[in-house]
């Protein structure tokens, strides 16, 4: 539609871009800062998903106020001003070159660095201190510990809780006795599917003593919300008195030390 003789549409369109940039920008700022904050990392292998993480972001960053520069100052420098369409055909080959070549180098080197975390995050460990097999089941989880002869079983009211010495490689194998759960610490910055008739098995090294909640993070059925569990994380010495408590019937069922057993907090 045309503008009615001696006005002019532009600051009429100006204000409504302001006015939705004012309305969008708390939205925008909201979700750049969401996806920028993550659970602080608690085990060795957490902490390089978490540095890889922030080359990520940083990289991100970087390349955003890059484009978004790029891209405003073209706005600003090449508005329109009048109806002649510019050359169609003028081209910059280095440019184009340059363009084409940084992003290819920049994915190639975050590609190869994420390799590098995966390999570590996911390799073995020599000599683990423990193992535990983790088996989920509706609704809850149970933790095996095979060498001790220990068996830690959840219920609703009492979600089970693995106790597994502080600074130690754990080496974890984990199942399902049903349908798919997935094994989820969000400190630890990893998820493992439990899956029925397969178990797969990752090691893991708790960096600092402390209880560290997790959940179900597979939609399993109508009470997938009560499969919580808690990873506690002790010194050598209290891990000791907690399997001599389970041995010796003082601890419950589903980790949890009575009043009367000794050792673990
Ligand atoms: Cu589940």
């Amino acid at each position: 539609m045309r503008a009615p003789q001696g006005t002019s549409v532009r600051p009429a369109r100006a204000g409504r871009f302001v006015a939705t940039g004012r309305r969008y920008l708390p939205v925008a700022a909201t979700v750049l800062l969401a996806g920028a904050c993550m659970p602080a990392a608690a085990t060795e292998q957490a902490r390089r998903t978490s540095d890889l993480y922030a080359v990520f972001m940083t990289v991100a960053a970087v390349v955003a106020v890059i484009v978004w520069s790029l891209v405003t100052w073209a706005i600003v420098r090449y508005r329109k001003r009048s109806d002649e369409l510019p050359s169609q055909f003028d081209r910059h080959v280095r440019l184009e070159d340059f363009w084409t070549a940084v992003p290819l180098l920049i994915v190639i080197g975050l590609f190869a660095m994420t390799l590098s975390a995966l390999a570590q995050v996911d390799g073995r460990m020599t000599n683990p201190a423990v193992r535990v097999d983790v088996t989920g089941f509706r609704w809850q989880w149970q933790f095996d510990y095979p060498d001790a002869g220990v068996s830690v079983v959840g219920t609703a009211d009492q979600p089970a809780v693995m106790v597994i010495p502080v600074g130690q490689a754990v080496h974890l194998e984990i199942t399902s006795a049903d349908v798919v759960h997935s094994f989820y610490v969000p400190r630890f910055l990893f998820k493992r599917d439990a899956v029925p008739g397969r178990t797969t098995s990752f090691d893991l090294t708790v960096a600092e003593a402390g209880d560290y909640a997790g959940q179900c993070a597979e939609f399993c059925g109508v009470f997938h919300d009560r499969m919580t569990l808690v990873v506690r994380a002790v010194s050598t010495a209290d891990f000791d008195a907690w399997l001599a408590a389970q041995k010796a019937g003082t601890a419950l069922p589903s980790g949890r030390v009575t009043a009367s057993s000794t050792g673990t907090p």
